[in-house]
């Protein structure tokens, strides 16, 4: 590869050809959004950042060459496009019928069983995906998919990683119990990290605009396990005049030694994102996120895995790279200051 000229189309992820075994990061495509509750489209993600990850110049200003080492996306993950395609439609039954007076009719609960089945099998796929990379050598990723892709990857390196945090940046606060009935909604996953996952000693939110009363409840009721920054209060605190160094300083403060860092696309501001499935007004500015991103690992701390997640292509023209395009910067910000914090660049 001439990281001077433009890159093959057939090539990886950033223009690399990597094999897995070779790459000193993996990423895991899960093109899964089952649940997604208002508009789908997040399993096209990966092939999108993916394409648009092509036209990336590989110099870092902070970094230098992030990906010297290799990094790789795994090929594979169209053996789940099918599942996703059949529980989508399940999904959309049961969604059509959720809120309904008098519960779900038999046949729409053999529907939500169907697609509760096919998160388990997702889950189990990425555990398994993580797993072999991880005990391979390799630091790992997942690209989502919806807010549900990930769970797998929590769990293989909360297993190994007792006592880590998990940094989460989205608009929603996804703490929802069994939303519309779906265990492993995109809604829930972080319900599901702290209640099913017991490596997973703090939940740090930042940039939460979009949240109900139960999610507000039960963020009260975690006696310091989880620590939100909502996003009205950041805006506010940095319209008083607080700098956003300082605020940064201070959520990572609230970390632990070994961080997850969960990026839900739209907690970046909805111009950044317009395609997302849920987009909501507010949120970080690409350079706001960024550098927390960076001040995990300028902290001392070990980003240990990462997804990127919600990252989805407009409905409107298929031919527009936006979501795709920030989406894939992210990732390649994901990528550097997580090999940079395990020391491996
Ligand atoms: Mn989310």
């Amino acid at each position: 590869m001439d990281p001077n000229s433009a890159c093959d189309p057939d090539s990886g992820i950033f223009g690399l050809d990597v094999a897995p075994e070779d790459a000193v990061l993996q990423l895991i495509p899960v093109p899964w959004d089952a649940t997604t509750s208002y508009r789908d489209g997040a399993h096209r993600g990966p092939p999108a950042i993916l394409r648009a990850s092509h036209q990336l110049d590989m110099q870092d200003r902070a970094l230098g060459v992030p990906y010297i080492d290799g990094i790789c996306m795994q090929g594979g993950a169209e053996e789940l496009l099918a599942l996703n395609h059949e529980c989508r439609a399940a999904a959309e039954r049961v969604i059509a019928a959720a809120g309904r007076p008098g519960g779900l009719r038999p046949e729409l609960v053999e529907s939500l069983a169907a697609v509760n089945r096919g998160s388990q099998r997702v889950n189990t796929w990425v555990y398994e995906r993580a797993c072999a990379a991880l005990d391979a050598g390799a630091a790992v990723g997942v690209v989502g998919g919806d807010h549900a892709s990930p769970f797998g990857l929590i769990r293989a390196l909360a297993e190994r990683n007792p006592g880590m945090g998990i940094l989460h940046v989205d608009a929603h606060a996804d703490l929802r119990r069994e939303y519309e009935g779906f265990e492993h909604s995109h809604a829930s996953i972080m319900d599901n990290a702290l209640r099913r996952i017991d490596g997973v000693a703090r939940l740090v939110q930042v940039g939460i605009r979009d949240f109900c009363e139960e999610e507000r409840q039960r963020i009260v009721g975690a006696e310091g396990r989880i620590v939100t920054f909502y996003d009205l209060d950041l805006a506010e605190r940095r319209f008083a005049g607080e700098t956003w160094a300082a605020l940064t300083a201070e959520i990572v403060a609230s970390l632990p030694a070994r961080v997850y860092v969960s990026f839900d696309i739209d907690g970046l501001s909805p111009d950044l994102c317009p395609g997302t499935g849920t987009p909501v007004p507010g949120g970080l500015s690409f350079h706001e996120a960024t550098h927390l991103i960076a001040a995990v690992a300028r902290s001392g701390r070990t980003i240990v895995g990462f997804d990127l997640c919600e990252v989805s292509p407009s409905r409107v023209d298929p031919e527009d790279e936006w979501d795709a395009n920030v989406g894939a910067r992210i990732l390649f910000k994901l990528c550097g200051w997580t090999l940079r914090s395990q020391g491996r660049i």
